[in-house]
Order: C-alpha cells, then structure tokens, then sequence
C-alpha cells in the first residue's frame, strides 16, 4: 500500500490473470491487458465514525487499527491493488485511489480537489449516533445528487464500534434508500467489509469497460 497526500494524475494499467492447464499437470499463467483505471472513490461520513479505521483496514487487509482517536486533517489518499473482485465471470484486480476524507465541515473547501473525477462514495456512518443520519443527507446531496453520481456507484457502511449502544439508532435518511447499505463490525465480521468494498468496485470496472466500449464504437462507426 501506498499513502500520499498531494494531487497527482496516474494512471494505471489494469491486468487480468488467468491460469489454465497445460495437461502436463502444471499451470500456465496468462496476463491479459484489459485497459487503463484507477479507481478514485471518496470515503465520505460524520466525524468519529470509523472512515479512517475502515480505510486502513482495506488497503491493508490485515490488523484492524483502533485506538486512539486522530481526526483527520483534510483528506489522506491510500493507494492499493484490491484482488478477488468478479466481472463478467471472472477474477480481476483494480488499481484504488481511497481518498479518506475528515468528516469536519471546516475543511469544506477541500470539497471541490476531493470530488474532482471520483469514481464512486463509500458513505460510513455510526448508527448509534442520532445526529448521523441528517449529517449523511448533506454529505450525499453535495457528493453524489450535485456531482451527478448514480446511487450504484455509491455504498452506505452502518459502522458498528465495539461496545456500541445499539437501543438508539438512527435513521438512514429516504435520499439513500436506494444506496446498497451494510452493517459492519470489523471485531465480529470484517470479511464482509472487504467484499462488499469489492462489490462496488465491481459495479465502477462495468461502469468503465461499458464507457470504454462505447467510445470505441463511437470512434469505429465516424
Ligand atoms: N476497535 C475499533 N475501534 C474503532 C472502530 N471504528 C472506529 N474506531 C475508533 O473510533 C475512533 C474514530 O475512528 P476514526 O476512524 O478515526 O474516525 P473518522 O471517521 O476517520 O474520523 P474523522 O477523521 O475525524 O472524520 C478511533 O478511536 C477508532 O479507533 C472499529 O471498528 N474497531
Ligand atoms: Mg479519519
């Protein structure tokens, strides 16, 4: 994993590998070039809800990183390689660009660098926090309605901190009901992070290759 914090463009080629058997009991490995993305997806919530815990969690895969709280300062940007994921039949890797964002409304004029060409929004929100579901209402209208993002190219982590009180929980607002939403525990679950990360980037390669496609086609047919 790669962590840096200033804005750089890069773009990545994104490969495929397949095994297939040679009938003399060994496996050959074939590198298929399926094109060039990098996935930019904003990790986008309330302050204290767990972005930074998650974030380290995906790009790491391996300790769960709680402790002491250290808010973030603006926005951090982790790059790794998520494998696993399945497309069209088959197991692929993307290239990721997670752009762990601080959940304080005073760095908000960092909001136009960060939602400049994003991919997709992991929204986490803590749901025995009473005030999150009105803060998620803003965060989606500003990230997702006003940047013309699609619902699919967003999901929704109701991040559950060990020891939580789970009597009081609020409310996803109606604006996401259409947002795919998870339950997480990283203590009790934390495969399920990991592949619903997955799912949604399934969903942003689809996106891409179709794109990809159609301008191909466009260029063919003038
Ligand atoms: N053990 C454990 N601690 C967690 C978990 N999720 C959050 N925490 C703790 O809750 C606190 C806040 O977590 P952060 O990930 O820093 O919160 P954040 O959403 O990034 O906060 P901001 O950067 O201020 O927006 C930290 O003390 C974390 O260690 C979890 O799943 N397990
Ligand atoms: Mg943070």
């Amino acid at each position: 994993m790669k962590y840096r914090s200033g804005y750089q463009e890069t773009f990545n080629i994104f490969i495929y590998t397949v095994f297939f058997s040679t009938g003399k009991h060994e496996n050959v490995k074939i590198t298929a070039y399926v094109g060039m993305f990098k996935a930019k997806i904003l990790v986008i919530g309330p302050r204290e809800c767990g972005k930074t815990v998650i974030s380290n969690y995906l790009a790491d895969a391996t300790e769960i990183s709680g402790g002491d709280y250290h808010p973030t300062q603006g926005v951090r940007i982790l790059e790794f390689e998520s494998t696993g994921i399945h497309v069209g039949g088959k197991e692929v890797s993307c290239e990721v660009e997670l752009w762990d964002c601080s959940g304080d409304q005073k760095f908000e004029n960092c909001w136009p660098a960060i939602q400049k060409d994003a991919n997709g929004v992991l929204f986490v929100y803590n749901p025995d926090n009473t005030s999150h579901g009105k803060e998620l209402e803003t965060l989606y209208v500003h990230f997702v309605q006003e940047q013309g993002l699609r619902d699919s190219q967003c999901m929704l982590f109701a991040h559950h901190k060990p020891g939580a009180n789970e009597k009081i929980r609020s409310q996803i607002p109606s604006y996401l009901s259409k947002v795919p939403c998870v339950q997480t525990n990283l203590e009790d679950d934390s495969e399920v992070v990991k592949q619903k990360f997955n799912d949604l980037l399934a969903v942003l390669l689809r996106n891409w290759t179709d794109r990809r496609d159609q301008e191909e086609l466009s260029i063919m047919n003038n």
